[in-house]
């Protein structure tokens, strides 16, 4: 049994204001050449298709076209939950009838211990159990179990109902939302529990043969076989040096799992830069990329005006600006270059910088004559 691991789609997210519909687009057009390209027996979504409950049409239309795709024209079925950012009840509409089609949908809680049976193209058939993101106060109500009190408990008590489904010899795969303990957070997740922990145990998996995660939004394995996918794109500029994959999974029939990750690559990337604006501004006339997302720290001296417009002249995508200080330049502080530095030179300075002129003599008198009381205002 092969089958694609992915999660963390996010339809409909805004980054910084800008709407990511055309970059999910395009990553979306990759995972299909490469759904195409290893031909799995089965794709696995492990919650997040959308960013919001309530989400976009774009970005409707866009799962509507990637669904019709997959389980429609390459008739590779389809297998997901909703994750803490989707509706499951929205995201599970027709469920019940598109199970004939091949679209599983496991939005529902009750359906958690019916596990979803899928034979691959080598014969080995494997049982894909869906868990529903779901707050621990709706699983202690739906298994009337008082001791439910967060989600570690709640995910012990859902895999061991899923477990006395276990079938002797049956290999097993968990597709879940959770956030499981020593898996490395980004800025981009939401967290899963306002003032609680929010986090389950990996030894709440035991038994499964692979645990297909979603909710952090970087790639990587948390316990022996459960593996975040990581999400289709990067959602923060904490998440710059990730490599946004998706994980290829053979599952035998003896339970032996291989993993493959699959590099996403995305229509603009998402970089910091850092230095001082005339040498980005230089730099941005020979950078192939001056399109990506861009996170940038100034590290000029002194005042500029309109310091974001004049970047976006040379990188249009600028979304995040910092200004930084530097305390020690050329081995002397900024303290001590400015001392011996009149407050008038400073506003001479200032006003030529603002407005590209000397200041008049008449400016000069009226800023001479604020000094004082400015100093004794601060001074009492
Ligand atoms: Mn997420």
């Amino acid at each position: 049994m092969k089958f694609l691991h992915t999660a963390d789609w996010h339809l409909g997210r805004l980054f910084h204001q800008v709407q990511l519909t055309d970059d999910q687009d395009f990553a979306l057009a990759e995972l299909l050449r490469i759904i195409e390209t290893h031909r799995p027996d089965a794709v696995v979504i492990a919650g997040d298709v959308y960013d919001r409950a309530v989400p976009p049409p774009e970005a409707v239309e866009l799962w509507d076209r990637t669904l019709c795709r997959i389980a429609g024209e390459m008739e590779i079925p389809v297998i997901l939950i909703p994750g803490n950012h989707d509706s499951a009840t929205r995201l599970g509409v027709a469920s019940e009838l598109l199970c004939d089609r091949g679209v599983h949908i496991v939005s529902k809680l009750t359906r958690a211990d019916v596990p979803i049976m899928l034979r691959g193209a080598d014969g080995v058939e494997v049982a894909f159990f869906g868990l529903p993101y779901a707050e621990p106060p709706q699983v202690r109500e739906l298994l009337n179990d008082s001791s439910i009190g967060d989600h570690d408990s709640a995910m012990r008590a859902m895999c061991d109902r899923m477990r006395e489904k276990f079938r002797p010899g049956q290999r097993n795969v968990l597709i879940a939302h959770a956030f499981v303990v020593g898996g490395r957070e980004s800025e981009s997740e939401r967290p899963l529990s306002v003032g609680g922990v929010g986090t389950v145990r990996a030894e709440r998996f035991h038994g499964f043969d692979y645990v297909a995660l979603g909710h952090l939004h970087s790639p990587q394995q948390v316990g022996e076989n459960a593996v975040y996918s990581g999400s289709l794109l990067k959602y923060s500029f904490s998440e710059c040096e990730d490599t946004k994959s998706v994980s290829l999974v053979e599952l035998s029939a003896q339970g032996e799992v291989t993993r493959r990750e699959i590099p996403l690559s995305a229509r603009r990337d998402v970089r910091r830069l850092e230095g001082e604006l005339q040498d980005l501004l230089a730099r941005s006339a020979i950078d192939l990329h001056r399109d990506d997302y861009l996170h940038v720290t100034l590290t000029d001296d002194g005042a500029i005006l309109n310091a974001m417009a004049k970047l976006r002249e040379g990188y249009p995508n600028v979304l995040n600006l910092e200004r930084r200080f530097l305390e020690c330049r050329d081995g002397e502080s900024r303290a001590a270059k400015r001392r011996g530095t009149s407050d008038a030179d400073l506003f001479g300075n200032f006003v030529r910088e603002v407005l590209n002129a000397d200041a008049s003599e008449q400016e000069l008198a009226v800023f001479a004559a604020a000094v004082p009381a400015a100093d004794a205002e601060e001074r009492a």
